[in-house]
């Protein structure tokens, strides 16, 4: 298989959640809240020894997920901190031993797979409590400046023995893993520094059809990409302008991940969420150049969504329930992009998204005669393609199309 055939049902899917979790929903700071408050493994250890996530339930998040018209999902494995939601054979530090004493990996597989959706790992392959990784390597690792950490013995290798050991643990473990998210290389520590050839191997030989990001380095846009390069292009926090395109132009699979609020992990005090208008034209802004989102959540220290969230997924899935058709299966449109809001397309059926109907009929540029029918997706009622009075007297739009939409109800007079 190649990364086109590989990624085809993820293109296809579009939509995915993704989980940050881990013991930092204690401090409710965010999931760098070690490293940003220089906290050693001791002064974290609390948060290990308390871990016991009471209202863990992945069913009620493969549920949510699948009212948002989410596909897949992604869950940390093991974040920057180390800390293991899976029962690895290779370290202490780990769920199993915690007051949760179990392998929350494990339920979160078997309810996401039960749901019907596709099941993906994230995995850091930054580990600020290994001993043998090198804060020399790492700006941001909370023991930098800590004169007896430097003065350790580090021998990376047995590091990356043990990174590969989990890698190959969690695609072993769990059944048929659908996604593989590596987070990530800085400028100097990336690629082969992770003897990543050899990890990918690894993991296609367990895994052959894994669909793998773009975080360990390489270059994904050349036209002759490293083995790990990735299989998709993985931007943050931005929707790209103009979609990703490799040294020849040609389309790169890609997915946004977004967050709701301005955290990943749980943040008691960050309210700033986004609207669900906003997530959902998010979601339409990628489909239109051919990309797919992931929405982030981060649940409590109980093992809840907070309840914004969770409010915010609701009302996407009602959209995504009457215009869902929209995104599914969908891609970039060949045509100009509208003045009035975005075009997503399916073969010959093109999905207007109106953000913008001002008054009158809204036009289509280059589609004179070749509107066969029109309708309102939200309700399957007809629109009229209408050409309004004197339209072959505007010179600048002799080649397009009008469609009224008087009487039309965009859906919350937001979207199509
Ligand atoms: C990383 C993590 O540090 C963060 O906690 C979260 O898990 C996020 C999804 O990924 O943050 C990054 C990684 C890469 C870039 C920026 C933030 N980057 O390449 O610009």
């Amino acid at each position: 298989m190649n990364r086109i055939e590989r990624t085809k049902w993820f293109l296809d899917d579009r939509f995915g959640m993704f989980i940050h979790w881990g013991l930092y929903a204690i401090p409710a700071r965010g999931e760098w809240v070690r490293s940003r408050e220089k906290m050693s493994v001791e002064d974290y250890e609390e948060f290990f020894e308390e871990f016991n996530p009471t209202n863990y339930n992945p069913k009620e998040w493969a549920r949510a997920a699948k009212a948002a018209g989410q596909k897949y999902a992604v869950l940390t494995t093991k974040h920057h901190d180390g800390f293991c939601l899976f029962d690895s054979k290779l370290t202490d530090y780990k769920a199993t031993n915690t007051p949760a004493k179990r392998d929350l990996i494990k339920e979160y597989v078997e309810a996401f797979r039960e749901e019907g959706l596709k099941v993906g790992f994230y995995y850091s392959i930054i580990d600020w409590y290994h001993e043998h990784y090198p804060a020399f390597g790492d700006r941001n690792h909370p023991m930098r400046d800590n004169e007896d950490f430097k003065d350790k013995n580090i021998d990376f290798d047995q590091y990356l023995e043990y990174m590969h050991g989990q890698v190959r643990e969690l695609l072993t473990n769990y059944g048929k893993i659908d996604i593989m998210w590596f987070d990530f290389s800085y400028d100097d520590m990336t690629g082969e520094k992770w003897r990543a050839t050899e990890l990918i191997n690894m993991i296609r030989e367990i895994q052959p059809d894994i669909i793998i990001d773009n975080r360990l380095g390489g270059n994904i846009k050349s036209s002759n990409p490293e083995i790990y390069a990735g299989d998709f292009y993985s931007p943050e926090q931005i929707v790209p302008p103009g979609g990703i395109v490799d040294e020849n132009g040609e389309q790169i699979p890609w997915e946004a991940c977004i967050t709701l609020n301005d955290n990943w992990g749980y943040h008691s005090k960050d309210k700033n969420y986004k609207s669900p208008k906003q997530v959902i034209r998010t979601l339409v802004e990628c489909v239109s150049k051919n990309g797919n989102l992931l929405l982030n959540v981060g649940p409590d220290a109980k093992g809840l969504i907070p309840d914004e969230s969770i409010e915010i997924l609701e009302v996407v899935g009602k959209w995504m329930r009457r215009n869902g058709e929209s995104i599914y299966g969908c891609t970039a449109s060949s045509l100009p992009k509208p003045e009035w809001g975005r075009y997503t397309q399916n073969g010959n059926k093109l999905y207007a998204h109106v953000y913008d109907r001002g008054i009158g009929p809204i036009y289509f540029a280059g589609l004179k005669g070749k509107i066969k029918k029109a309708r309102l997706l939200a309700d399957g009622s007809e629109l009229h393609v209408q050409t309004p009075w004197m339209a072959e007297q505007y010179s600048d739009i002799e080649s397009g199309a009008f469609i009224n939409l008087a009487g039309a109800q965009l859906p919350d007079e937001m979207d199509t």
